[in-house]
């Protein structure tokens, strides 16, 4: 089977090697990337790829699918290993797709769903402006407190009985602190509305135990398979046997055709690599590597939403040190130095989202590719001196050779064929 897509497409083998060569030479700092096993590039690039499969294990629409319910029922009983669930849908092509399939399970048109502020770390797919969500179900909001960061639970429950909503959801994309899915639950069920954990983020550190699950607390945990968990890119929902076919029906048709029987490949292996043993270490250095970083940033000046980070990311505020310096600025500097990380909104900013206050800096990639404490240490130095002074081209030298060491010492992929990799 050819893996070189040279002989027939060299536009696209360029990009793909251009790709390649940008992943092994600059480090990923978006706390929502990862660098995927050589088993799931494989699984998510095999001819599965072709297969239509609708329906569920063993009873599809189409005939064929033999191999493709092995695949799937794998990833399934792997999902419910890993997280402890009763049942698991491996189908969501993505978070969002999970999402809104535990909506539309859980709903009815015009219904009411709590859900965090975006700019306060929540996610488009909490039901943001301009997202089917919003259009399909009537959307409120919490917030964190501004002054700490910190979701103030009290506060989060006032919200619930002023707004009396159907659905609570609880699950973060910028929240850098613990969540505790049993008062949120509480929450819900004080005002008879439902509750959807989503742990998009939080999958390989749940998985792990570094983070409380919230299986068999919430009526659904929603999640993507690529984050933290590192397994092949799409979604899942997990829920007890009672909500199996609704959750079933609700991913499809409620919302979906045919799965992505590639990607569910994908997910199977990387849920069976996440059941490894050393899978829990690599989760426990994701999280000790995000304290490293934000002790580092602070010990230079930085001020930190929470004032640090219980997961595996750490998000910058700028707004008191470099008042007249953006996240997108930021985000801007030190990607001209092979650090990539992302702009963020950061609790009550004035600037958009384009734009942003802040800066979110992960550490679940860089450590897939191996890095330690002292590791990112010199990262954070790099990260905070060209903050410091982005328009410095000496400072900006000496960091790009910094992360040039830093990519040599924890290579990625080594040699893989440019189709897989
Ligand atoms: N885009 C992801 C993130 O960066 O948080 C969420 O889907």
């Amino acid at each position: 089977m050819p893996t070189d897509l040279s002989p027939v497409d060299s536009a696209l083998t360029e990009a793909l090697e251009s790709e390649r060569s940008r992943q092994r030479d600059t480090l990923s700092l978006i706390a929502s990337e990862n660098y995927a096993s050589e088993a799931v590039l494989a699984a998510q690039g095999s001819v599965l790829t072709n297969k239509y499969a609708e329906g569920n294990p063993g009873e599809r629409y189409y005939a064929g699918c033999e191999h493709a319910d092995t695949v799937e029922r794998l990833a399934k009983e792997r999902a419910c290993d890993l997280f402890s669930a009763e049942h698991a849908n491996v189908q969501p092509h993505s978070g969002t797709q999970a999402n809104f399939a535990a909506y539309q399970a859980l709903l009815d048109s015009g219904d009411r769903i709590l859900s965090l502020e975006m700019t306060h770390g929540g996610h488009l797919s909490h039901g943001q402006p301009y997202t089917a969500v919003d259009e399909h179900f009537d959307v409120v909001h919490y917030g964190v407190d501004e002054a700490t960061g910190r979701l103030d639970y009290d506060a989060v429950e006032a919200r619930a009985a002023e707004t009396d909503p159907d659905l609570v959801v609880s699950g973060f994309s910028a929240y850098p602190r613990q969540v505790d899915w049993e008062r949120m639950q509480a929450i819900a069920d004080g005002v008879g509305a439902h509750h959807v954990a989503d742990i998009a983020h939080l999958t390989g550190l749940v998985a792990a135990g570094v983070h409380p699950s919230p299986v068999g607390v919430a009526d659904l945990v929603t999640g993507s398979t690529h984050k933290t968990v590192r397994a092949g890119r799409g979604g899942m929902v997990l829920c007890g046997e009672e909500l199996a076919d609704s959750v079933d029906t609700a991913v499809m048709p409620g919302c979906q055709g045919g799965p992505l029987v590639h990607n569910i490949a994908g997910k199977a292996a990387g849920f069976a690599e996440a059941l490894a043993p050393e899978f829990d270490a690599y989760a426990r250095q994701v999280v000790e590597n995000a304290q490293a970083l934000a002790d580092r940033l602070q010990a230079r000046g930085f001020e930190l939403v929470s004032g640090g980070t219980d997961v595996h990311f750490a998000l910058v505020d700028f707004r008191e040190t470099h008042p007249d310096l953006t996240g997108a600025e930021a985000e801007a500097a030190l990607e001209a130095v092979g650090l990539v990380a992302n702009k963020q909104t950061v609790p009550g900013d004035d600037r958009s989202g384009k734009v942003g206050s802040g800066l979110r800096i992960g550490t679940p990639a860089v450590t897939t590719r191996g890095f330690d404490t002292a590791a990112t240490v010199r990262l954070a130095d790099a990260v905070a001196d060209v903050i410091d002074a982005p328009e410095d081209e000496a400072v900006a030298a000496e960091a790009a050779e910094t992360v040039a060491d830093l990519c040599e010492t924890f290579p990625v992929y080594g040699e893989l064929a440019v189709a897989s990799a």
